[in-house]
Order: structure tokens, then sequence, then C-alpha cells
């Protein structure tokens, strides 16, 4: 399968390197997935497993999304013979992720991890029984590596490449990034099931729905964002490059809904002005989601955007309190917040909401102010999360000291896991998400019950809370945090300034 494009030193055909990508998420296991987590496939895969194939190995790829456990990776053991499985790792995935590795190993064949999670934690993995780790863009590293391993090369010290010598870790240096998106071949999409993903759409939304990237990394600074594999770098793709992914997509898998999956959509506006030009210039006709900066929802955008086929924005709001977003190194102001929502509400485009709880140096009157500002916009969708303090991130730095010993949250729980010792207790924190819960009701119950009696729904839940859910569940000796500036709260490093502002994605 190696394609025309080659860079590399080319290897006689019969030593390609075989190389086997494994999504190791399993849907069914997911009991957020029901819930909110929407199904597409791994764009850092199928990317790799292109590149790969254009710089003269064989890939292959296995996506566990609709299987039921890890037995198909060792049915592509016997069958592909790779010579390197290669696994992607979220935080989510890493107990199957080790499972592979075994796997791998028992079968006589090494295996390499990348991604977020191994990116950020690559002992662990390598502990886990991975012979290396990944680190940065994974693109020329696993060519490199695969090349390496076919010619008997030595891997320790390659760029990007982390692994053990004599039970030493040994970290190559990190790999330049690639400067040029447009170089990128397409994505691999044959070597999954897409149509698993689009009829699953079908059947669930009516539409083809699929997943595009058209830049990596993100330049803004959000104190508890987590950027292990780009970091502060922000790259875009053309315009030209993205309406031919959009056009390719359309054209073979029928796709009629895109979600552009950037960390924030759109940050110039020039360039999207010309994505929006070629699109209609394109005859494309699709739908499309994106999550964007609340400072680029000009009305005058969104109706373009509109008009081309937009549909619904993710909106990093977060807070209510602008105490809160300027401790979070936001850069956002509450008035851009709110004339996104209102504009967003003009056009009739769904608006979907991050909130987060738990912030260090949130008081219970800023969640008030959050309760207060969702009250006001009734979002037609929103998640309410309590802080994950994510490793490498300064909000972690900040409480490390304070880590609950929890690893990660408890699925089940719905993102309501509290890591570390916040001002009130985990069952306060939840409590304040169920206030989200029934003003989200409550919001959609108006229409249907008359105003007066969603009032007095709303008050007598406002005096419960008050009166009775706050004193009891303050926890032992917890006192509501006094208010203080910013400057005053225990955060450390101060962030670098930025004039501009950012979302989550
Ligand atoms: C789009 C997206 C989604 C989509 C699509 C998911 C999918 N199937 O990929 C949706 C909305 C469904 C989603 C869901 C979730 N996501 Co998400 N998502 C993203 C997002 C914004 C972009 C992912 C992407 O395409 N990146 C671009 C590609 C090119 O980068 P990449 O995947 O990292 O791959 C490169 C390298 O990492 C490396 N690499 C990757 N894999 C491998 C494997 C090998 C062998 C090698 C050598 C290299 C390598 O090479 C690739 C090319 O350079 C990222 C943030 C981000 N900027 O990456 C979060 C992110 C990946 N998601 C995250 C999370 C937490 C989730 C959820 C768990 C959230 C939830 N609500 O439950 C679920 C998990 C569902 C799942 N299927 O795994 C976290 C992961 C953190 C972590 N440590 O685990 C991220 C990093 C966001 C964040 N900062 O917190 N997500
Ligand atoms: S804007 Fe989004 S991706 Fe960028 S730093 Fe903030 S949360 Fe992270």
């Amino acid at each position: 399968m190696p394609s025309a494009k080659f860079t590399g030193t080319r290897l006689p055909a019969t030593s390609a390197p075989r190389v086997l990508l494994v999504d190791p998420y399993i849907a069914r296991e997911d009991p957020m997935e029901r819930k909110f987590v929407e199904l597409y496939p791994s764009l850092g895969l199928l990317t790799l497993g292109a590149y790969l194939r254009s710089h003269g190995c064989v890939a292959s790829m296995v996506d566990l999304t609709f299987a039921r456990d890890v037995r198909p990776v060792g049915a592509a053991i016997r069958s592909f013979r790779p010579d390197i499985v290669g696994v992607h790792t979220k935080t989510l995935t890493h107990r199957r992720a080790a499972e592979i590795a075994r796997l791998a190993r028992a079968a006589g064949v090494q295996s390499v991890a990348g991604g977020p999670d191994s990116a950020s934690r690559p002992e662990f993995y390598l502990d886990t029984g991975f012979d290396f780790v990944v680190t940065g863009e994974g693109e020329a590293t696993s060519v490199a590596l695969a090349q390496g391993l076919a010619t008997g090369a030595e891997i320790a010290g390659m760029p990007g490449v982390v692994l053990r010598r004599a039970g030493r870790t040994v970290h190559g240096p990190s790999r330049p990034v690639i400067r040029e998106l447009d170089d990128l071949p397409l994505p691999a999409w044959d070597l999954i099931d897409m149509d698993g993903y689009l009829e699953r759409w079908q059947r669930r939304t009516g539409e083809r729905r699929s997943a595009v990237l058209t830049s990596r990394g993100c330049p803004f600074d959000c104190s508890w964002c987590s950027k292990p594999t780009f970091g502060r770098t922000f790259r875009q793709q053309s315009p030209q490059r993205v309406v031919r992914e959009l056009q390719a997509l359309q054209q073979r898998y029928g796709v009629d809904y895109v979600r552009f999956c950037d960390d924030v959509f759109g940050i110039s506006r020039a360039w999207l002005d010309e994505l929006l030009d070629r699109m209609e210039a394109a005859d494309l006709h699709l739908k499309f989601e994106c999550l964007a900066r609340v400072d680029l929802l000009k009305p005058d955008l969104l109706k373009r955007m509109r008009e081309a086929g937009l549909e619904r924005v993710y909106v990093g709001v977060e807070s209510g309190s602008q105490k809160m977003l300027d401790l979070m190194n936001r850069g956002t102001r509450l008035a851009q917040v709110e004339r996104a929502a209102e504009a967003l509400r003009a056009e009739g485009i769904r608006q979907f909401w991050f909130l987060m709880l738990g912030y260090p140096g949130e008081s219970l009157a800023d969640i008030e102010a959050t309760l207060q500002l969702f009250r006001r916009f009734s979002p037609e969708e929103y998640s309410v999360s309590i802080a994950v303090p994510v490793p490498g991130t300064r909000f972690h730095e900040a409480v490390k000291d304070r880590l609950t010993g929890r690893s990660t949250p408890r699925r089940r729980s719905g993102g309501s896991t509290l890591l570390y010792e916040a001002t009130y207790t985990e069952h306060l924190y939840r409590w304040e998400q169920a206030r989200f819960g029934l003003e989200a009701a409550l919001g959609k119950a108006r229409g249907k019950l008359s105003d007066r009696v969603v009032d007095r729904i709303g008050h007598v839940a406002d005096r419960f809370h008050e009166r009775v859910a706050t004193p009891l569940l303050m926890g032992d000796g917890t006192s509501e945090e006094p208010e203080r500036s910013p400057a005053e709260l225990p955060l450390l490093p101060p962030p670098r300034r930025r004039s501009s502002s950012g979302s989550r994605p």
C-alpha cells in the first residue's frame, strides 16, 4: 500500500515496515457515551496511517470503538503480522492500552504508545509494558521508528521517542513540529469502518456526520488546559486544503454534517472568511458545528456562518464570575460571553456551554453568579464539570499537595469526581451540578407550564439550597471562602498575561 509521496530513505519493498495502529476506545464500556460523547474516529491515527503509507510503510488499523473487547487486536496481530503495534492513548483508555501492550508482547511484537495521555506521562506507559512512547506529533517519529526497527538502527535518543535502557528512561530530544499542515495526506479513512460511524449517526440524527481538523494547537494559555502534544504552537491548513478534505468526505462517504474539531475554530477572521467563500463556491451545502471563542462570535460573522450551514457552537463559558475567568487566565470578559450568547440566539444557532465548578478561589457567590448567567441565557445544551487538575498544567501545579489520590474521574459520576481538596466537599459540587440540571429542566418547562408555576418551583429550590443543602453539604469546618481579589488567591506562578482571549475544546 505504500503510495507515491515519499521523502525518507526508501527501504526495499520486501522490508517495508508493517505497523498496526490501534484505537483502544470501546464505546459500549463508556457510560458517558450514551449521555454526551459523540462518536468520531481518531483523526490522529487516521493521519498517522496515511502518513506511514506515504512514507514506505504498510499500515493497518484496529478501531475497537464498536468492539466488545480487545480480541480483534489479537486476531490482527496474527493475520497482519506487524513489526510494531502502535496504540493511541487517552487517560480514559489507559487500562485497555496496557492490555494491548501485553498482547503484543506475548506475540513477540514490540509496541509503541502515542497520544495525549502517554505524552503527559511516558514513564507510566513504559511501566505498563510498552517498549516505546512517542511524544509530540507522531507522523515523522513513527516513520523513523518503524524504519529504525526494520533496519536495526539505534532507537535510544531518536527525536520524539522515550524508552528504557538498563532500567533508565531515555528521552529523545523533541522533534520540530510540522510547519506546513497542507503537506499532510488526507486521513486514511479506508483503514476503518467509516460506514459504522456514519450509519450510527444517520440512525440517530438523520445526518452522516464526520470530523475534520483544520488546525493544530492553540495559542492561548488557560491555567487548567493540558496541551501535551501541540503545546502553544498554532498552525492552520489553507482553506483550499480544508475544502479538498470536505469534498473527499462528501464524495466518498456521503458526509453531510461536519464537526470542526479544532481546539478553537477559525482563530483568524480572514482565514474563516476565505473558508466560507470557498465552501460556498464549491457548492458543498454541508451543515457544520465548531468550538469557538466568545470574542470571535460577532453578529455579522455568525450570520454568514449560519447561512453557510452552521448549526451548533460549543462555547467555553466556564464561569459567570469575572474573577474566576481571570484566575483561569481565560482572557475572556463576561460582556463578550453575553454578547455571543445573544448573537447565537438571534441567529437561531444552538449553543452548547462548557461550565466548570471547583476551580481554586471559587466561592459560593461565584457559583451562584454562574448559575444566574446560565438562567439568563438558558443554552440549549451544556456540560458542567468539576475542575480536573491535569498533570502538566498550572492548576495541577497549584494543588499538587492537595490531591485526593484518585487518579482519574470516575466515569459513572459524569465528570463529578473531586480530585483535590477544594474549597468545598464533592457533595456540595454535585449538588450545585444538580441545580444546573434543575435549571435546565425548568427552562424547558417554560412554555409547557405557566411561568408562575415554573418560578414557584425555582423559588422553592433556591430556598432549599440556601437553608438546607448548603449548610448540610459545606463539610466539617469548611466555611465559605471569603471574597478576595484574584491577586490574593493562592495561585501559582502568575501566568503571562495575554491581550487576547480563548476557550476550551
Ligand atoms: C476531537 C476530539 C474529540 C472528539 C473525537 C474523539 C476521537 N475519536 O479522537 C470527541 C468529541 C468524540 C472527543 C471525545 C473525548 N475526548 Co477528546 N478531544 C478531541 C480534540 C479536540 C482533538 C483530537 C484530535 O483529533 N487531535 C488532532 C490529532 C492530529 O492529534 P492527536 O490525536 O493527539 O494525534 C497526534 C499525536 O498525539 C500522535 N499520536 C496519537 N496517537 C498516536 C498513536 C501512536 C502509536 C503514535 C506513535 C502517535 C500517536 O500523533 C498524532 C498526529 O500527530 C482533543 C484535543 C486536541 N487538541 O488534541 C481532545 C482530547 C483528545 N479529548 C480528550 C478527552 C478527555 C475526551 C473524552 C474522554 C471526553 C469525554 N467527554 O468523555 C472523550 C473520549 C472519547 C474517545 N473516543 O476517546 C482529552 C484527552 C486527555 C487525556 N489525557 O486523555 C483531549 C486531549 C482534550 C483535553 N485537552 O483535555 N474528543
Ligand atoms: S483556548 Fe481552549 S485549547 Fe486553548 S488554552 Fe484555552 S482551553 Fe486550552
